[in-house]
């Protein structure tokens, strides 16, 4: 076969190699179903070939199904993935996968239907279809279940994780493992050829012959609050309970039923947006191949707090040297003995062996001096958010790195152009907002200065890869693309509040809604003093005012969950209600003249969203954001926005943008000039969606 033909048919003797290639990822897309099918044909009738073998060009096995023919329904053109997979389990003779990278979703199920799997050590295997809001589609929900069983499936396939191959190997999902795989799984094939063909995965019965019929019932309750609203997890489990309890033959039809219908709701839309949204998010116009990041081999991260300290433990986890400066030596000890808790934590859930996190320790360096960070490629600095103690970080990092170090900063607000005027070298400053918990949360908001240098920015863009992040670049303005669109969202929280709605039913309809947290449960977690002091800095439009409860309640020590109470009570973790808030907040009513009334709980739902998308739409305009996509992947990964709704940007496009508009234009006359449409979300509408009115500006800086 040519070198064009996405399946190669190769011969080692008696065994028929099939190597798929098919860049980028060797997806399972229709020309590549075809070729397989054929070369499958072809091994089947030739009868000097005795065994066959599967593998991926490029290090990879394929990595699913096409995720853009099931979008456009191309993956029901025949051969689809069913079929050779039918193939593939009627085959008289033995066929081998063999993993050199990955084997991800349509690709592992692949491997799971042949009759036995080795992988390379650094190999990773998984089914992660529930991301894409889908379950797996061809029988990996069962011939996993029966490889491994009801829980190792449960917790794999429902959080879509990747399994080193290691791990595989215990639960049975791999047969073997070996550095050479392809020359392993050549020769295995042909040992099965001479000694019999193992039980295929879909007639194992081992795994699944004792199960306690509890399993599924007290998995479904221990994950119902993760899994609400959401359609992919459900269906998961009820495929894996399926397994267990019904004929092969109805549960691998049920699981078909199951994919066709996740395959065709609008949450498995919305995730292949965010999908597509977070790759292109990488891509910034003007900074091609031709632009090489600067190697990222030590940092140091100023400021041992929260933010600094969780920073830190992203470098250090993702195999990097890092020192972390601050004042003193108590501030320090303070910050390491954060970290520590934080990675105990981490170990006592599983999340990393005590040995990674051990090394992981020993990689925090710690320092009170700027003199020690001669030999650093990016400092960060992650103090306190005050734009005068911040400049003076800034002119010692500037004294104290490498000339060709970067300077980035992890304010959330902060006009990052002072900072670099600071600097002898402002093409190297750079904005790097990580969010909080910093080891946890996914997203890296990179702010480009009015001089930051396209190697600056490759850089920053590269490192959010290495540290295992999601990047979004944004253009340098006051709270750039997340908080300023938040400042409004909180901002009508409490405007809710003072016309009656109270902190429960604002966040119990945002979080139905889907968002990881209300907009006040997130302000007490971040700290109502750190709000109050945000909001101090910043200017309304003259029709406007902010609420004076959250400087109330600063005043009266209400700092949220660090005081213990703040718009809730907080025992043992748990937030309860706050009779004392309550008060506070009628007080306030009062004093305005505002007559509480009963705020309707979709009211409450416009008010919150509406605000965001019309500030989107200016953020866009100005050139804050690249693209629509990279808000969504914002609120999403900063934010706690659901993202089986795609993203503020994605929701108003589905919700249709004229309704959105016909909202905003009911509620401005009430609550000032800001909630008048946004031009940009007048041509949008026009358009019929974001990205074609108009091509991406450039990213500014203002
Ligand atoms: C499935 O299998 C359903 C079955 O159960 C159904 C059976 C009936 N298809 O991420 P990268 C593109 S659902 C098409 O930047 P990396 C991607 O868009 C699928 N395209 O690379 C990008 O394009 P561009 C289950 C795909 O090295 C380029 O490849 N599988 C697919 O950071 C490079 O990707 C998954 O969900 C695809 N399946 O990471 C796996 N995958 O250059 C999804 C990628 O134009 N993929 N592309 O922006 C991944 O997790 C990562 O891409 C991977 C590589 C880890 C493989």
């Amino acid at each position: 076969m040519g070198k064009s033909v996405p399946t190669h048919f190769q011969c080692d003797d008696d065994v028929a190699v099939l190597e798929i290639d098919h860049p980028p990822v060797n997806a399972l897309s229709h020309e590549v179903r075809t070729t397989l099918a054929a070369g499958l044909d072809r091994a089947a009738q030739d009868p000097a070939v005795k065994a066959v073998v599967i593998s991926g060009a490029g290090g990879s096995f394929p990595a699913g199904a096409d995720i853009n023919e099931i979008a456009s329904g191309a993956s029901f053109t025949p051969p689809i993935l069913l079929d050779v997979l039918a193939q593939i389990e009627a085959f008289a003779k033995p066929i081998v996968a063999a993993i050199e990278g990955v084997a991800l979703g349509g690709g592992f199920e692949l491997a799971l239907t042949c009759h036995a799997r080795l992988a390379a050590p650094q190999a990773r295997v998984g089914l992660p279809e529930v991301k894409l809001g889908l379950i797996p589609g061809a029988g990996g929900t069962q011939r996993f279940t029966r490889l491994a069983g009801p829980q190792a499936a449960l917790q794999a396939i429902t959080t879509g994780e990747a399994l080193p191959a290691e791990r595989a190997l215990a639960l049975g999902l791999i047969d073997a493992l070996a550095a050479d795989t392809r020359a392993a799984a050549i020769a295995h094939a042909r040992r099965l050829a001479s000694e019999g063909m193992p039980v295929l995965a879909s007639q194992r019965e081992d795994k699944i012959a004792q199960v306690d019929p509890t399993l599924f019932e007290s998995w479904r309750t221990a994950n119902a609050h993760r899994y609400r609203g959401q359609l992919a997890p459900w269906r998961i489990v009820d495929a894996i309970e399926a397994a267990c309890t019904r004929t092969p033959r109805a549960a691998f039809e049920l699981e078909r039923q199951y994919y066709l219908e996740c395959r065709d709701s609008p949450q498995r839309e919305a995730l292949m947006h965010v999908f597509h949204a977070e790759r292109a998010a990488r891509k910034i116009p003007g900074i091609g191949a031709d632009v090489t990041p600067l190697p990222i081999r030590r940092a140091a991260i100023v400021g041992a707090g929260t933010m600094g300290a969780g920073i830190a433990m992203c470098f250090a986890s993702a195999g990097l040297p890092v020192i972390l400066l601050d004042v003193s030596d108590a501030a320090l000890a303070r910050g390491v003995a954060h970290i520590r808790e934080l990675y105990a934590q981490a170990v006592a859930r599983g999340r990393v062996t005590r040995e990674q996190a051990e090394a992981a320790l020993e990689r925090i360096g710690t320092s009170v001096d700027y003199g020690s960070l001669g030999d650093v490629d990016i400092a960060i600095e992650a103090v306190f958010e005050d734009p005068v103690l911040k400049r003076e970080v800034f002119e010692r990092l500037d004294r104290s790195t490498p000339s060709h170090a970067i300077l980035a900063s992890n304010t959330s607000t902060l006009d990052i152009d002072r900072l670099a005027a600071a600097t002898r070298r402002p093409q190297q400053v750079v904005g790097t907002h990580f969010f909080s918990p910093a080891h946890v949360m996914k997203l890296m908001e990179n702010v480009r200065g009015e001089r930051s240098s396209p190697q600056a920015l490759a850089t920053v863009m590269a490192l959010a890869r290495q540290l295992g992040k999601i990047a979004v670049l944004a253009g340098n303005c006051d709270g750039f693309i997340g908080n300023r669109m938040l400042q409004y969202y909180g901002a009508q929280a409490e405007r809710l509040l003072e016309e009656g709605a109270t902190p429960e039913q604002v966040d119990a309809v945002i979080e139905r809604f889907g968002f990881a947290m209300g907009p006040l449960a997130m302000r007490d977690l971040a700290g109502n003093d750190v709000g109050w002091a945000i909001r101090r800095n910043r200017t309304l439009p003259p029709d406007e005012r902010w609420s004076p409860i959250l400087e109330r309640m600063v005043a009266e020590g209400r700092l949220g969950r660090k005081s213990g109470h703040g718009f809730y009570r907080y025992e043992g973790g748990k937030r309860r209600h706050s009779p004392e808030t309550l008060a506070l907040i009628e007080s306030v009513s009062r004093e305005l003249g505002i007559e509480r009334r009963v705020v309707g709980d979709e009211e409450i739902l416009a008010r919150l969203l509406h605000p965001l998308v019309n500030e989107g739409a200016k953020i866009l305009a100005e050139g804050i954001a690249l693209r629509s996509g990279d808000i969504d992947v914002v609120y999403i990964h900063g934010y706690g926005f659901p993202a089986y709704k795609g993203g503020p940007m994605y929701w108003a496009e589905r919700e249709g943008l004229d309704a959105v508009i016909a909202t905003l234009e009911r509620l401005a006359p009430t609550h000032g000039r800001r909630w008048r449409p946004a031009e940009r979300l007048i041509e949008a509408a026009r358009a019929g969606s974001w990205s074609e009115c108009g091509a991406a500006a450039a990213l500014t800086s203002n």
